[in-house]
């Protein structure tokens, strides 16, 4: 029987008032020689979309996240969840989802028992797989709800504490690999600090790195394939948080040889906590090799926390979308780790909110191909570094000059031609022609 009154959710096109269809993500359209739905392999989050009631610091929960179950029974309301889960993705047409061990059932303090748990639930979780073809996109053990996690997972001052986390590690990679995961990830909620005078920072890093290490080995003694992906986040819950942001976790994975087995997962909403652009974090990921998965979501500079709002800016989308593209696309995908508003708390509105975050990064992919197909952006910053093409530039780029050859030169030439300009405002015209010209 079905949870959701809705039917299967069409491309109607930019021009219809149907609510229950997209109007720009039409999943078959080629660009750019792929389809859009091979460009933008978009996921559901479970905690969010199954799990999230709409409880925050001030009020309880808004929506019935119970999809008819008696919440009381832990695999009846698990199973409610996937029921509801997999007929939410097959009517929009997602092909992922993501999830934490905890998000599958209610967690029990016993570790043999919640991962009978976990077995009863991944069993039922195995045969939708195999009757709809939707797969895990990402899995990643919950290590930062739980009290016990409360000074970290792998950086806990406990051994105790980290072999718990371990052990939690070590099922989340098997459930991702029944369920047939692209990746596994490690997002330090708890992996961090409250104050430096309690803490030893090069100690916990150095555990972190342990545990990812062991994570590796044992993933990849089971046949695992797939990326292992840091998702940084500067803060929230903790003070300060280990991965601050993409150009940190490279750092650490490289410092501790772990970027061979690697990538980021790139959550727009913990980039602008991290005081920078959702671009700017990608960029970095891109540059280095390890753009591997997004979280797609926005942020709000007036509320500054991790809102995780449905991703509704299109300018934001398309300059994310130019970034993806450039680096040929992504190994992961788009997880919505977004949330309905509390007030929207009916089942349309969960799928108004996949609606809208589907048809902002259709946009935005839409976007960012017209601004790579006028050329005029791409092509002037070319010709902006155009001068190490040849000459002193040429040998700059190749190593093949010392300084005093330079200092040679630079006496010889005078004072370096007038700098030209950056041209910042005729750019951020361009793509106002060509987001709004039609
Ligand atoms: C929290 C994170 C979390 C990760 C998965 O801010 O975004 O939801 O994506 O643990
Ligand atoms: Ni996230
Ligand atoms: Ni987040």
């Amino acid at each position: 029987m079905a949870v959701f009154n809705i039917p299967a959710v069409k491309y109607e096109g930019a021009k219809s008032s149907n609510e229950f269809a997209f109007k720009f993500y039409d999943a078959e359209r080629v660009i750019l020689g792929k389809t859009m739905s091979d460009w933008l392999p978009f996921a559901m989050a479970w905690w969010h979309n199954l799990g999230a009631a709409g409880t925050d610091m001030f009020g309880a929960g808004t929506a019935d996240k119970s999809f008819g179950a008696d919440a009381s029974d832990a695999l009846a309301h698990a199973k409610a969840k996937a029921d509801a889960g997999f007929e939410f993705m097959q009517k929009l047409g997602i092909k992922y989802f993501c999830f934490h061990d905890a998000d599958l059932i209610t967690e029990r303090a016993d570790l043999a028992e919640q991962n009978a748990a976990l077995d009863a639930i991944a069993d039922y979780i195995c045969e939708k797989i195999e009757q709809t073809g939707i797969k895990a996109l990402w899995g990643t053990a919950n290590l930062f709800s739980n009290p016990r996690f409360m000074n970290g997972a792998g950086s806990a001052n406990s051994p105790d504490v980290f072999a718990r986390a371990a052990a939690n590690v070590k099922k989340s990679i098997d459930l991702t690999i029944r369920f047939d995961g692209r990746g596994f990830v490690f997002w330090g909620g708890r992996e961090g600090y409250e104050t430096l005078w309690n803490t030893d920072m090069k100690f916990e890093q150095e555990n972190i790195a342990a545990l990812m290490k062991l994570a590796v080995q044992y993933a990849r003694g089971k046949g695992f394939s797939g990326d292992f992906y840091i998702e940084p986040k500067p803060k929230e819950p903790m003070k300060h948080q280990y991965d601050f942001d993409a150009a940190t976790a490279i750092g650490f994975l490289r410092q501790y040889g772990l970027d061979k087995d690697f990538k980021m997962n790139i959550e727009a909403n913990h980039a602008t906590l991290a005081g920078h652009t959702f671009r700017h974090e990608l960029r970095v990921s891109a540059i280095n090799g390890m753009l591997g998965s997004i979280d797609a979501n926005i942020g709000d500079t007036l509320l500054g926390w991790d809102t995780d709002e449905f991703p509704y800016d299109v300018y934001d989308a398309a300059q994310a979308m130019y970034e993806v593209i450039n680096a040929g696309g992504l190994t992961g995908g788009f997880n919505f780790d977004a949330k309905n508003r509390r007030p929207s708390n009916t089942y349309e509105d969960m799928f108004r909110g996949f609606i809208l975050g589907m048809d902002t990064f259709a946009l935005g992919l839409i976007k960012a191909t017209a601004i790579i197909e006028d050329g005029r952006i791409g092509e002037f910053v070319k010709s902006r570094y155009s001068g190490y093409n040849g000459g002193i530039g040429a040998k700059i780029r190749s190593s093949a000059v010392t300084l005093e050859d330079l200092n040679d030169y630079a006496l010889s030439q005078g004072e370096p031609p007038a700098p030209e300009s950056g041209k910042q405002e005729w750019i951020e015209s361009i793509i106002n022609q060509i987001m709004f010209g039609g």
